[in-house]
């Protein structure tokens, strides 16, 4: 087809807060090259450069035409005369030298697998690494080596547990988990987020806020909700940790702080009855459960918007819209609380549309948070 003029990019803001992306990426082949490059960086604590590339996918993202030559994103935000090179390349040749590069390299391979567990992180990785460990059996093998709890069931359930969540099995935990809460709390409140309520058909786990409007009740609920998974004999592996919020402190400026609500990690076991359609499983598997990630995060109600927000993501949306606060609204934000610094007060929020109308932004449905 013939390359028509440039679409028009005016409108396009640097902040991923102030565009709307939904699940329909029409630029995938550059935006999983600028990943590779992105994580790359990251497994070289390069973090400048990381975010860099990951901002740059998130600008292509949110395109809702398709890049067919290099010279239309040069006058996208974020994206440099490098990228724009990269970008160059791709189209002309269908892929980048450097991360066909990245992407055989054993140090790359190696991290991206060890981190691909449940409860390995990268300064545990890179350990392995260095002591010449390149494969979980290498790791199994190696006596000098103590997993963790949570590593050890990463690697017991690797196989299930590295496999997509499907929607349908999303529901069926989510109704598992309603019917826990309402056993336990007639009025608790349950509520799907992460990528699933950003409309995703599959994703690495299934998030849940939940909360009851008893005011102080909330880990209470959390610890009913475990003992009873675990009566149910679903639960497979728990990791709570306790509420240490502190109602007077200022949102965090780190964004990879997690928060300081009472939440929990589980591994879950799914019957396949429960889900319509059936379970998604390996060919060959003739089980008829599999093991499935889920996330519980429990805040008072008067904090639920700011964590519903909080917790739908994407990352790089979370990422730009406290970016935006503090650059531009002069604003703290995190999944707790918003602070205007300008004022010196909390400001107050009951729902989503709140926050954004606080923030002097339009509301961003989370189906167009996919940034
Ligand atoms: N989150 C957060 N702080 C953390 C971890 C996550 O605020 N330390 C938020 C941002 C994420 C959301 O919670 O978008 C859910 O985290 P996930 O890692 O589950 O990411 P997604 O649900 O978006 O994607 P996936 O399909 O991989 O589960
Ligand atoms: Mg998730």
């Amino acid at each position: 087809p013939e390359v028509s003029t440039p679409p028009s990019v005016v409108a396009v803001s640097q902040y991923a807060c102030q565009r709307r992306t939904t699940t329909e990426n029409h630029n995938k082949t550059l935006t999983d090259a600028f990943e590779v490059l992105a994580e790359n960086y990251e497994f070289n604590e390069m973090e400048g450069q990381c975010l860099a590339f990951r901002r740059a996918a998130s600008v292509l993202k949110s395109l809702s035409w398709q890049v067919r030559s290099s010279h239309q994103v040069h006058d996208l935000p974020c994206l440099g005369e490098t990228m724009e090179e990269l970008v160059e390349e791709i189209l002309q040749y269908g892929r980048s030298f450097e991360v066909a590069k990245i992407l055989s390299d054993e140090r790359f391979q190696t991290l991206k697998g060890f981190t691909s567990v449940f409860g390995v992180g990268l300064k545990t990785a890179e350990k392995w690494y260095r002591r010449g460990l390149r494969t979980f059996p290498d790791v199994m093998a190696e006596p000098s080596i103590r997993l963790n709890r949570m590593q050890q069931s990463g690697f017991l359930h690797y196989g299930d547990i590295s496999r997509h969540v499907s929607k349908a099995e999303a529901l069926a935990l989510g109704n598992i988990i309603d019917e826990a809460v309402h056993a336990i709390a007639p009025n608790g409140i349950l509520t799907l987020t992460g990528g699933f309520r950003r409309g995703k058909e599959f994703g690495h786990d299934v998030d849940f806020i939940v909360t009851t409007p008893e005011r102080g009740q909330e880990e209470g609920l959390l610890t009913n909700i475990i003992k009873h998974l675990k009566h149910q004999g679903i639960l497979l592996f728990c990791d709570f940790q306790p509420s240490s919020f502190d109602l007077s402190k200022l949102p965090s400026h780190r964004f990879e702080a997690m928060d300081h609500f009472a939440k929990c990690f589980l591994i879950l076991k799914l019957e396949g009855h429960q889900v319509e359609g059936g379970l998604c499983r390996a060919e060959g598997d003739s089980r008829d459960w599999r093991a499935v990630r889920v996330d519980l995060v429990s805040p008072p109600l008067d904090r639920f918007a700011f964590t519903l927000l909080g917790w739908t993501g994407s990352r790089q949306f979370e990422r730009d819209l406290r970016r935006f606060a503090r650059l531009e609204r002069r604003m703290l934000l995190d999944n707790h609380a918003l602070f205007d610094k300008t004022k010196n007060e909390f400001l107050a929020a009951t729902s989503e549309k709140d926050i954004f109308a606080h923030l002097g932004l339009e509301y961003i449905e989370p189906w167009q948070r996919n940034a």
